[in-house]
C-alpha cells in the first residue's frame, strides 16, 4: 500500500503566515496523493504489443486533477509580479504561437544594452582620460562588441545562399478521400507558409544567377503542427542512395586546396565525380537545361522529388508526387545574360522576390499533386522510389488541389531566413514517406545539421520554425532552452500530471502507413539497390527528346561550356562517352564543341536491357509548356531616354506598361531629371551605369532625334541593345530611336529572313500593344544563333 504523505511540509514559510501556508501544502500533498491513486496502473501497457495495436495507437491515461495545485512546481505561482506574469493558463505553452508575441519595434524607445539599462553614450568607449586607455569595466562596450563578435552562425552546407517570403496556403477542395493532411480538409482553407528558395553550391554570399539547381523549400505551419515539403525546382536528383550525398556535395563545391570555384559546377571534380556515376544523368540534362537559370523564383516550378504518401482518416494510403506550378509560368535566363547579371546585380532573385512583393505583384504556385497507388507503381518501367526518376504526367496527370500566394516579406533576414530550420521529418498526420532511400537520409540529416548550425536541439523554439499547433512534450533543457514548464512531471507515464501530457492516440496522432514489405527472400539485411534503379539512361533521353530545338541547343552549349572548363581531357571523354548512352545526337554536339576529333566508345552501361518506356515523349517537361498567364505583371522594363526625348511619348509608353502591372523604370545616362524636347520632362530613377540594360526583360527606345543623339554616343547604349537582343528579349524601337539598330548591328529579320517577332518598331498605341504582346511572349529564341551574330 502506499504510503500516506506526511501530514506537515518540511519548508516554514514566514511568521504569521505559516498556518495558510501549512494548509495549502496539505491540499496539495492530498490531491496529489488523490491524482496518483487515480492511475492506479498503467492501464495503456498492454496494448504496447502485437501488429494491429501498432496501427491503432490507444490514446494516453490522464486523470482531471482537482484543481491546479498537484501539477504545479510551486504553490507560490500565485504570487505574480511584473517579470513572471500570470500563472500559465491551463494547457498553454506561450513559447509557440503568432510571431507578434516575439516582434520589436524601437519607436520612441532609448538606446538600451541587453540587460535593459539606458545607454547614455553611444559614440565613446569610456577610458581613463581623454587620451588614456580603454577600461575593462565599460560593460557598455562589451555588452556591444560580444556581441557582435558571436553574430555570424555557420552557414547551411548546402544551400546556403536563399532568400524567403511568408505567405499562405488555400486549398480547393476537401482531400478527404486522400489525406487526413490538415491543410487538405476543406475549401477555402488558409494554412499560413513560410517558403525559402535558394542555390545549391554558392556560399551565403554568393550570386543568384549561378548554374544551379534551386532549393524550393515550403513550410507549412498547420493547426496539426508543422509540415515541411522541402522540395528543389527540378524533379529529379543526382544520386539514388544518401550514401551517396557527402560525395556529391563534396566534388560540386569549391575545390578544397584553394576553394574555387565559388557557385558553379564547371569545373574538374564535379565533373569527375558524374562521370562516374551514371545515375546523375538524368539530373545532369536538367541542370545543363535552362531550369538551372531562372528568371526569377515566381516563375520556377517546384517538386518534392521523392514519392511520399497520402494517408485518409481510415489509414489508406497511396502514393503521391508534389508538383508547384508559377501562375506567371516558366521562364529562365539564357546563359549569357545570367554571367552578365551576376556581376550587375548578384541579388538579382532576392532583389526580384522582394520588390515584387513590395509591389503587390505576389509570386503564386499552384499545388499539383499526382496520385498512384502501389499496384500502378508495381507496374511502372521505372521505380518510384528511384529519386533518379520522374512520373511521367502522361501516365499520372497533374490534380490541382490548393494555391500558394507569397504576400509578405520577412521583417529580418537573420531571424527570420536564416534561422529557419527546415526538416524532411517535419510531416503531419495524414502525410507519410515512401521507402525511397534517399529520403530516408535526409529525414535523418536535416534536424542533425541544425543542431550545428543554429546551436543546440532547441532551434524548434526560435520563433520562425515554432509550430502555430500546441506543443507539449517531455524534453527538457539543452542550450538556449525559452519555454518554462510549470510542474515537476517530465515523463510519460504519469500519476503525478494527471497523465499530461498524454499519448494522443491513433485518432489525433501521427501513426506510420504499415507499408507491406518486398518478397521474402529481399527482406534480408542488404547494401544494394532494387534492379530499375540500374536504369540510368531511359529518362535522361526522355528529357532530351521532350525539349524544343532551342532548349536541346542550350543544353548542348550548357556541356560545352561546362566540360570546356574541366582541365583534365580524360574526364571530358568519359563525360562524353556517358551522354552517349542518353543521345547520341547530343554526345555529338557536345563533342563537336570540345574539338573532339572522334566520339568515344560509350561508356558501359549498368543495365543492358532496360524495361520499355511508356512514353517516349512528354511536351510537359519542356519550359515553353507552361507559359504562364500571359500577362506582363511583375516584369522589369527599362525605357531608355536622354535630354532632348519626346517625354509626353514616353510617358504614355510607361503609363501603358506600368497599367499591365509591369515595373517600369526610365533609364538615362545619369539619374534625375530628363529635359523632353516637347516640354514634358522625366525623372530617371536609373541610370544605364548604375542598372545597365541586361537587368530589365524589355528595353525601349522612345523618339527624340536629340535624345537618340545623345544615347548614340554612350557606349552603354550600344551594350543594352546588343544584349537585350543577343538575350531575345522584347525590344521596342520608336522614329528616330531606329537608327540605333544600324549602329549597333541588329537585324531586324531572323536568319530565316522573317521578320523578327520580338522586335516592335511601331510608334504610339499600336506599338505599345505589340510590346505587350512581345514581352508577354517573354523571350525571342527565333533570332538565336551559335556563336551569336551580335
Ligand atoms: Fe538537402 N540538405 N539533402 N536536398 N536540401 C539541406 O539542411 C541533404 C536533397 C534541400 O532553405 C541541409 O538545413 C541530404 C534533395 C533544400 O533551408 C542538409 C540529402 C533535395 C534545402 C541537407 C539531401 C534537397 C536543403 C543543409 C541526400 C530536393 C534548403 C542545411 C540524402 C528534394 C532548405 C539544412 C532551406 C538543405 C541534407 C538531398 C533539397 C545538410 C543528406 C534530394 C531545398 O541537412
Amino acid at each position: 500500500m502506499a504510503k500516506s504523505p506526511p501530514t506537515r511540509p518540511t519548508a516554514k514559510g514566514p511568521p504569521g503566515e505559516t498556518s495558510a501556508a501549512d494548509a495549502i501544502l496539505r491540499r496539495k500533498a492530498q490531491q496529489t496523493d488523490d491524482l496518483a491513486k487515480a492511475v492506479p496502473w498503467n492501464d495503456n501497457k498492454s496494448l504496447e504489443h502485437g501488429f494491429s495495436q501498432g496501427l491503432a495507437p490507444a490514446k494516453g491515461v490522464t486523470a482531471q486533477p482537482r484543481s491546479p495545485l498537484p501539477t504545479g512546481s510551486t504553490v507560490s505561482e500565485a504570487n505574480t509580479s511584473e517579470k513572471t506574469g500570470d500563472p500559465v493558463a491551463e494547457g498553454l505553452n506561450a513559447v509557440h504561437g503568432r510571431l507578434d508575441r516575439v516582434r520589436a519595434d524601437a519607436a520612441g524607445q532609448a538606446l538600451t544594452t541587453n540587460q535593459g539599462v539606458a545607454i547614455a553614450d553611444n559614440q565613446n568607449s569610456l577610458k581613463a582620460g581623454l587620451r588614456g586607455p580603454v577600461l575593462l569595466e565599460d560593460f557598455i562596450l562589451r555588452d556591444k562588441l560580444t556581441h557582435f563578435d558571436h553574430e555570424r552562425i555557420p552557414e547551411r552546407i548546402v544551400h546556403a545562399r536563399g532568400s524567403a517570403a511568408h505567405g499562405y496556403f488555400e486549398c480547393y477542395e476537401p482531400l478527404t478521400e486522400l489525406t487526413r493532411a490538415a491543410p487538405f480538409q476543406a475549401a477555402g482553407q488558409v494554412t499560413p507558409v513560410f517558403v525559402r528558395f535558394s542555390t545549391v553550391a554558392g556560399e551565403r554570399g554568393s550570386k543568384d544567377t549561378a548554374r544551379d539547381v534551386r532549393g524550393f523549400a515550403v513550410k507549412f505551419y498547420t493547426d496539426e503542427g508543422n509540415w515541411d515539403l522541402v522540395g528543389n525546382n527540378m524533379p529529379v536528383f543526382f544520386i539514388q542512395d544518401a550514401m551517396k550525398f557527402p560525395d556529391l556535395v563534396h566534388a560540386v563545391k569549391p575545390e578544397p586546396h584553394h576553394a574555387m570555384p565559388q557557385a558553379a559546377s564547371a569545373h574538374d571534380t564535379f565533373w569527375d565525380f558524374v562521370s562516374l556515376m551514371p545515375e546523375s544523368t538524368h539530373m545532369l540534362m536538367w541542370l545543363m537545361s535552362d531550369r538551372a537559370i531562372p528568371r526569377s523564383y515566381a516563375t520556377m516550378q517546384g517538386f518534392g522529388v521523392h514519392t511520399y504518401r497520402l494517408v485518409n482518416a481510415a489509414g489508406e494510403s497511396v502514393f503521391v508526387k508534389f508538383h508547384w506550378l508559377p501562375q506567371a509560368g516558366t521562364h529562365s535566363l539564357v546563359w549569357d545574360e545570367a554571367v552578365k547579371i551576376s556581376g550587375a546585380d548578384p541579388d538579382y532573385h532576392r532583389r526580384d522576390l522582394w520588390e515584387r512583393i513590395e509591389a503587390g505583384a505576389y509570386p503564386t504556385y499552384e499545388l499539383a499533386l499526382q496520385v498512384f497507388t502501389e499496384e500502378q507503381a508495381e507496374r511502372f518501367s521505372f521505380d518510384v522510389l528511384d529519386a533518379t526518376k520522374i512520373v511521367p504526367e502522361e501516365l499520372v496527370p497533374l490534380r490541382p488541389v490548393g494555391r500558394m500566394v507569397l504576400n509578405r516579406n520577412p521583417d529580418n533576414f537573420f531571424a527570420e531566413t536564416e534561422q529557419v530550420a527546415f526538416c524532411t521529418a517535419n510531416v503531419v498526420p495524414g502525410i507519410d514517406f515512401s521507402n525511397d532511400p534517399l529520403l530516408a537520409g535526409r529525414i535523418h540529416s536535416y534536424v542533425d545539421t541544425q543542431i550545428s548550425r543554429l546551436g543546440g536541439p532547441n532551434f524548434h523554439e526560435i520563433p520562425i520554425n515554432a509550430p502555430i499547433a500546441p506543443v507539449h512534450n517531455n524534453q527538457r533543457d539543452g542550450m538556449h532552452r525559452q519555454t518554462i514548464h510549470r510542474g515537476r512531471v517530465s515523463y510519460e507515464p504519469n500519476s503525478l500530471g494527471g497523465g499530461c501530457p498524454f499519448q494522443a492516440g491513433a485518432a489525433q496522432g501521427f501513426v506510420s502507413v504499415p507499408a507491406r514489405l518486398q518478397a521474402k527472400e529481399e527482406q534480408g539485411k542488404v547494401r544494394a539497390k532494387p534492379e530499375k534503379f540500374a536504369d540510368h539512361h531511359t529518362q535522361a533521353t526522355l528529357f532530351y527528346d521532350s525539349q524544343t530545338p532551342v532548349e536541346q541547343a542550350h543544353i548542348a552549349a550548357a556541356f560545352r561550356f561546362e566540360l570546356s572548363k574541366v582541365t583534365v581531357p580524360a574526364i571530358r571523354a568519359r563525360m562524353v562517352a556517358s551522354l552517349r548512352n542518353a543521345s547520341e545526337a547530343l554526345a555529338q554536339a557536345v563533342a563537336d564543341g570540345l574539338g573532339m576529333d572522334e566520339l568515344p566508345p560509350p561508356l558501359p552501361r549498368a543495365l543492358a536491357t532496360p524495361a520499355k518506356p511508356e512514353v517516349r515523349q512528354s511536351p510537359a517537361l519542356s519550359l515553353m509548356a507552361r507559359p504562364g498567364d500571359g500577362r506582363i505583371a511583375g516584369r522589369r522594363i527599362a525605357v531608355i531616354v536622354a535630354h532632348g526625348v519626346q517625354g509626353a511619348a514616353a510617358e504614355r509608353l510607361q503609363a501603358a506598361l506600368a497599367a499591365q502591372g509591369a515595373v517600369v523604370e526610365f533609364v538615362a545616362p545619369r539619374v534625375g531629371r530628363v529635359r523632353g524636347a516637347d516640354g514634358v520632362d522625366l525623372e530617371a530613377t536609373a541610370s544605364l551605369e548604375n542598372k545597365p540594360g541586361v537587368l530589365f526583360d524589355a528595353l525601349a527606345w522612345p523618339h527624340g532625334e536629340e535624345g537618340v543623339a545623345t544615347l548614340a554616343r554612350d557606349g552603354h547604349t550600344m551594350e543594352a541593345l546588343k544584349d537585350g537582343y543577343r538575350h531575345a528579349k522584347a525590344l521596342l524601337l520608336v522614329g528616330a530611336a531606329q537608327t540605333l539598330l544600324d549602329m549597333a548591328g541588329v537585324p531586324t529579320t531572323t536568319a530565316t529572313g522573317d521578320p523578327d517577332p520580338g522586335l516592335v518598331l511601331a510608334d504610339g498605341e499600336e506599338g505599345a500593344d505589340a510590346f505587350v504582346a512581345a514581352i508577354a511572349r517573354h523571350r525571342h529564341p527565333e533570332r538565336e544563333t551559335d556563336p551569336p551574330q551580335v
